[in-house]
């Protein structure tokens, strides 16, 4: 049978691991891309040139540029991961959150519907813990009631339901995983964990004073992306088109993840003080290393997500715990030292070569 993906946000931390598994399952792999000033497909270049693997240009915001894609590529799956995907920029930019995170999704199931593959090709829609938002019950499962929190939950919120609606309206298989955080050592530098992992290495070999941080108390269900890249192919292999909660069920503090990461790295914090006078002390200098910042906190915050992945485990036989929150911490520390180490060896390849070209030793 013909498996030929669609992945919209192939760039991103997920879509990039996505495309490496699904190149391995044996698909052709097409994917979308944007026009930008910069290169930003680090997490893709490993992939270009392989012959099952295809960018196209298209954006969330431009229906014709989806239909473009659709009706060239003709998916039998599509993995709608495209969003602007940070909480905090939504309440800077709510607008255009909404376009690509509420509209987009409509746009990509309209493609879909206008291009005749309504039959024959399946929707996997990237959803998310923040629809729990300011949450009514701990741990969150798929029939906890919705509250979200910010212009980018709510934009998510309708991704969530109108994917629901053109299930029931036109029998199309679509679906929403409702995944909670995920990280790795690919994920972007201002989510809360690698900005703090970046900041350990850097600390430790001395590239960096100081951590500033917001709400250090705000608990997360943290799992490792590449183990929750499979879910998502593994929902849209299921008998019927359903909605799962992915999560790892078990929960920390961004405290927590901070002291563990900079354990990795070398150094044994103390958390003294409360609120905004918290501070993190290195145990044996006595030095502060990490502050709370009024900056970094959001007009509102989700505080206490938990995931329960009951129904993911018994219905897809997904193994929630297959790396450990350690594991991840560990993943993520090792990277970040050695991303660290190499600028620090670049660093001082220049400044030789500088020096070197200066006393006339090199022309
Ligand atoms: P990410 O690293 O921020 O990647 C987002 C991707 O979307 C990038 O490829 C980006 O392209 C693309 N994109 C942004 N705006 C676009 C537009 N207007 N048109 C087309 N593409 C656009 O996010 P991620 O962590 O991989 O997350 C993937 C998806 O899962 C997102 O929808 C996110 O909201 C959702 N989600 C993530 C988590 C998590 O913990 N990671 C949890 C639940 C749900 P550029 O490279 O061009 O910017
Ligand atoms: O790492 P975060 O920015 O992730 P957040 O807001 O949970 O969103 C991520 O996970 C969602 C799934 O639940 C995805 F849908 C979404 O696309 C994204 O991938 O923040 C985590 C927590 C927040 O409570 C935040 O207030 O950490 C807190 N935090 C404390 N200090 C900070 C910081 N967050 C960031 N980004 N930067 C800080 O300095």
């Amino acid at each position: 049978m013909r498996k030929v993906a669609l992945i919209t946000g192939i760039t991103g931390q997920d879509g990039s691991f996505l495309a490496e598994f699904l190149l391995g399952k044996g698909y052709d792999v097409h994917g979308t891309i944007r026009r930008s000033s910069v290169d930003y497909r680090e997490r893709i270049a490993h992939l270009e040139g392989q012959p099952n693997f295809h960018l196209h240009y298209a954006d969330l915001g431009d229906s014709m540029s989806i239909i473009q894609v659709v009706s060239k590529v003709k998916p039998t799956e599509i993995y709608n991961l495209a969003a602007q995907s940070h909480v905090q920029v939504s309440f800077d930019s709510p607008e255009f959150t909404a376009d690509v995170d509420a509209t987009g999704v409509l746009r990509v199931l309209e493609a879909v519907r206008q291009c005749g593959l309504a039959d024959s090709c399946r929707i996997y829609q990237a959803s998310t813990s923040e629809l729990y938002g300011k949450v009514e019950e701990v741990p969150q499962n798929e029939n906890t009631p919705f509250h979200p929190y910010s212009p980018y939950a709510v934009a998510k919120l309708y991704g969530y339901w109108i994917v629901k609606e053109y299930r029931e309206a036109y029998n199309m298989y679509c679906c929403s995983g409702i995944l909670f955080n995920h990280e790795s050592e690919r994920r972007g530098e201002t989510f809360v964990t690698r900005k703090i992992t970046l900041a350990a290495a850097r600390i430790a070999q001395g590239k960096q004073e100081k951590l500033y941080l917001g709400n250090l108390s705000s608990l997360r269900d943290w799992g490792y992306a590449k183990d929750y890249v499979e879910c998502m192919w593994l929902i849209l292999q299921h008998e019927t088109p359903e909605d799962f909660v992915i999560a790892t069920g078990v929960q920390h503090s961004v405290r927590e993840f901070c002291y563990l990461a900079f354990k990795y790295a070398g150094i044994e914090l103390e958390f003294r003080g409360e609120g905004l006078d918290e501070k993190g002390h290195d145990k044996a200098t006595g030095k502060v290393l990490v502050e709370v910042s009024e900056d970094f906190y959001r007009p509102t915050d989700v505080v206490n997500l938990w995931g329960d992945p009951t129904k993911a485990k018994a219905e897809l036989g997904w193994d929630p715990g297959k790396t450990s929150f350690e594991q991840l911490v560990k993943i993520m520390v090792d990277a970040d030292m050695a991303k660290v180490a190499v600028e620090r060896a670049g660093e001082q390849v220049k400044m030789n070569l500088e020096e070197y070209l200066e006393k006339g030793i090199v022309k």
